[in-house]
This record gives structure tokens, sequence and C-alpha cells, in this order.
């Protein structure tokens, strides 16, 4: 970009002065210059440098029904016109609320039927935490207060969710975990499952949820949680025996099993939660982003029905709400959004249309020197990069290096794939039509031809083994 427009220099120099940014190094994204999204449309969005860029990621794993749609916004309008803002909290509710909580209820797996709201993902993780204890407490049980998540997992950026979620550059910071949390391997076969077959994996890492469970012994453990799919830790889709083992020991010890759904849920596997693709019935759905497509800010925890008895009838007043739990604009923005999606069928479309349509080119990259595995359920799938395909090598270069080489090659292309260490990851809107899925896997298939190019041009097609696969190297 050598010569910027004036209002972009502006926005930028701004947003330098003053803005700081999630996930960022500040200093290093000064230097750079941020680029400036000044609008969006179906699948597209535009920088204000005129680019127009195919949106790989659903603004952030949560535009399910493409941007732009005047219906949503539209609605959000109406319901502002007519109460802008009340709370929930001192024997109040609104329309909205009601309303958004019954349907949820009647999306949510069979016998999940109340729903607490929060303003995003992070709060109803810290929801659940607070929530969980409390039951157990309510139940005469109040040793019950560990919670068993893994490595790798992203459960939000609040202390609570923070700690729960097994990201090691966020514990690194700000003194977390907090304690009471026990995190086990993730099912990340590609990348950790060595010498194992995927089942024989799926199977080791749910036997390490017994173990933790059985070490901290089951009359002082909580809940397990775990997203059905990794979303942020890089699209791991785990082996298909892992969840329904998982769920069988969870049961055998009476522990909780809670499917953190803010990516998953709401379409996003081709099932309206990832839960009922892996085949299991979790006790508690958190869920943020799909509800409402990214319109407004509006997250919350699904309990099922045992849970809710328990806690409505023996838990008292439970002393936890966010000024904007089912605020009214987030709730109309959710309505209508679920209308869009049942009306336009998009879950089933996720599910036997453009999902398959998609997976079937995005499986066929793994053709490609520098893809050691492509992946993609619904809609969200990832692609490994590796200098050496036959051991699942890494490369030498520093985690994460290549990674980004990948995802600014894509960005200049058109194409937003977001990098997870050395993996690229995907989760387009479910409207995207099969004419965009065909540009997409297009532009990704160039993408990795100039980065295959500059990794060699560069040397950086270094292969090291990975920990626990050294003999296949
Ligand atoms: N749980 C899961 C499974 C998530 O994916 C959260 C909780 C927290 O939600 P909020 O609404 O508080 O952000 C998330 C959020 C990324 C990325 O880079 C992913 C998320 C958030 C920010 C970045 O992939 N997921």
């Amino acid at each position: 970009m050598a010569s910027l427009s004036n209002s972009t220099t502006h926005w930028r120099q701004l947003d330098a002065q003053h803005h700081l940014h999630p996930f960022s190094d500040t200093k290093s994204l000064n230097a750079e210059g941020v680029r400036v999204i000044t609008g969006a449309k179906g699948s597209y969005i535009f920088d204000s440098e005129g680019n127009k860029i195919l949106d790989g990621m659903s603004g952030l794993w949560c535009s399910q029904v493409g941007h732009g749609r005047s219906e949503i916004v539209e609605a959000i309008a109406a319901q502002l016109h007519q109460l802008d803002y009340y709370n929930t909290f001192f024997k109040t509710t609104h329309p909205g609320a009601a309303e958004l909580a019954a349907a949820i209820a009647k999306v949510a797996p069979d016998g999940m039927n109340h729903v607490f709201f929060t303003s995003g993902g992070s709060e109803a993780v810290d929801t659940v935490i607070r929530m969980v204890r409390h039951y157990w407490d309510a139940m005469g049980q109040p040793s019950k207060s560990i919670f068993i998540s893994r490595r790798n997992a992203y459960h939000g950026s609040t202390v609570g969710g923070a700690s729960l979620g097994g990201m090691r550059p966020m514990h690194g910071q700000g003194g977390l975990p907090i304690p009471g949390i026990i995190h086990v391997q993730q099912p990340y076969w590609w990348g950790e499952g060595g010498e194992m077959t995927p089942e024989d994996f799926g199977l080791a890492c749910a036997w390490e949820v017994a173990r933790a469970i059985d070490e901290a012994g089951p009359e002082n453990v909580a809940a397990f949680i775990g997203e059905p799919i990794q979303g942020a830790g890089g699209v791991i889709i785990p082996p298909a025996n892992y969840w329904p083992e998982v769920e069988r020991i969870c049961r055998e010890r009476n522990v909780l099993l809670v499917c953190d759904e803010v990516i998953c849920g709401f379409g996003r596997t081709g099932e309206w939660f990832g839960s009922q693709l892996m085949g299991v019935a979790p006790d508690i759905i958190t869920f943020a982003k799909g509800i409402t497509s990214g319109y407004f800010p509006l997250g919350g925890v699904i309990v099922g029905d045992r849970v809710a008895e328990g806690f409505i009838e023996k838990g008292g007043e439970f002393h936890h709400g966010y000024t904007y739990s089912a605020h009214p604009g987030g709730c109309a923005a959710a309505l209508a959004n679920l209308k869009i999606m049942e009306d336009e069928k998009l879950v089933e479309r996720v599910k036997s249309d453009i999902g398959p349509y998609l997976q079937n080119q995005w499986l066929k990259l793994a053709e490609h020197p520098l893809v050691g595995e492509a992946r993609m359920v619904g809609l969200i799938g990832a692609l490994e990069l590796t200098p050496h395909k036959p051991s699942r090598a890494r490369f030498a270069a520093e985690e994460g290096t290549i990674g980004l080489i990948c995802r600014d090659i894509s960005l200049k292309n058109g194409l937003v794939m977001r990098a997870v260490r050395d993996s690229m990851v995907l989760a387009p809107p479910f409207t995207l039509s099969r004419a965009e899925a065909d540009e997409l896997v297009e532009i990704a298939r160039r993408v990795l031809d100039r980065t295959y190019q500059e990794l060699n041009a560069r040397q950086l097609m270094i292969p090291v083994p990975r920990i626990g696969s050294a003999a296949r190297a």
C-alpha cells in the first residue's frame, strides 16, 4: 500500500494514537498501520482503500446470515424506538427477552429449556462457573467445584474464561489461571496424535478426562467444559469416538457436561448445535456470536432441565447478572436472525447444500504440496501447513511465522483466512453462494501457491519433527 487515501491516513493516525486493540502488539501494529474496514455486504467486506475482500471468517466466526441484512438492522431500530433499554433484574422482563428465550429453547437440544442472557461468550462462560458451583452447593454437594478443561481450549478473555481456556500465552499474563481448574490433553490428532490412530488417540484423550476426575476425586469435580470443535485453537475436529466417551465418563462420575458452543452453536456445523453433531447431550450450553450473526452483542447459557430444576427449586437468589443481560436490541437482533435462518433454511443449507459443496473442494486442497491435512465439517474448516507431509512435521521457523505469511498473502489476494499457529482456518457465512465458494477455493489455491513459492525462496521449508511423531519423520 504505497499511497494511501487521506481518510485512511487520518483513521490510522487516530487509531494509533488512541485505540488499544484486542490480541494485538500495539507497537508493531502502529508501525505497520491497521486495515480500516468501512463496509460489508453479503459475503464481502470493504476497506477504506476500496478493496473488496471475501469474508472467509464471517467477521469473527459470527456472521451466519451474511453482512448487511436490512431485516435485522430494521428489527433492532424498531425495538430501540419502542424500548431502548430496560433491565431484567428486578421482577421485570420485556417481550423480546421472553420471546427469545422461548425461541432458543425451541431450537435447543431436547430437554434444554431455560436461558440466562449475557452480552457475549466470555460472560456466558463466567456465568457457567458461578452457576455450576452454585448448583452443586444448592444440591448439598459444595465440594464439587473443580472444572476440567483442555489445553489449547478457548473460552474467552475474562478472568474466568481465560482461566478455563487452555491458551498458554493468556495464562502468562495477569496471574492466571484461577485455582480449581485442571487442563487435560486436547483431541488434536494431527498435531499431537503421534503414531496413534485417530480412534486410539480419541479414546486416550477421553481417558485423560477420566484420570483427571478420578485423581481429583469425583466428589470434588463440578463439570467438564469443551468446545465440540475447538475454534480459536485451530478448528480441531476430534475423532468421532472422543465426545461420546467423554460423556460416558462424566455421567458415570456425576460430573456435569458443558459444551461451549460460542462458535459451533446456531448452525455452524450443519446441526443447530455442535454437540448434536458429536452425538452428546450436554447439561449446559454456552452461546454468543451466531445467535445475532454479530449484529448486536448477545450471548448466554442454555440450561438443561436437570440442572435448571435443582437451580430453580433449591438455589434461591442467584447473585449474578449483567446490565445488558437480555438487552432489547440484542433480543430483537437474535429474533430477526433466527427468523432468517428458519425462513431460508440456512442450517439445512450448511448441512446438505453449501457445506458439502465447499467441503468437496476444500478437502482437495490437501493435494497441495504445502498442505498436510484439509478438514471441514459444516462450514468450519482448516488447512494444516507443513514442510513434510508424511511425518506431519512442523516448520523450523518459530511457530506461527508461516501462518502469518500465508494470512497476509491471503488478504492481499482478497480472502480473509485466519492463521492459528501454522494452520489456516475458515468459517464463511451460511449464505455463501456456490459461485462465491468456487471463488474462495480458487483464491485459497492461489494463496497456497504463492506462500509455497515464498517459503521456498526464503528457505523456510525446513521440517522439524513433532514431539510424539519423531519415528515418522
Ligand atoms: N468461547 C468460545 C468457544 C469462543 O470461541 C468465547 C467463548 C468468548 O466469546 P466473546 O464473545 O466474549 O469473545 C469465544 C470467542 C479467534 C477468536 O481469534 C475467537 C473468539 C474470540 C476472539 C477471537 O479465533 N471466540
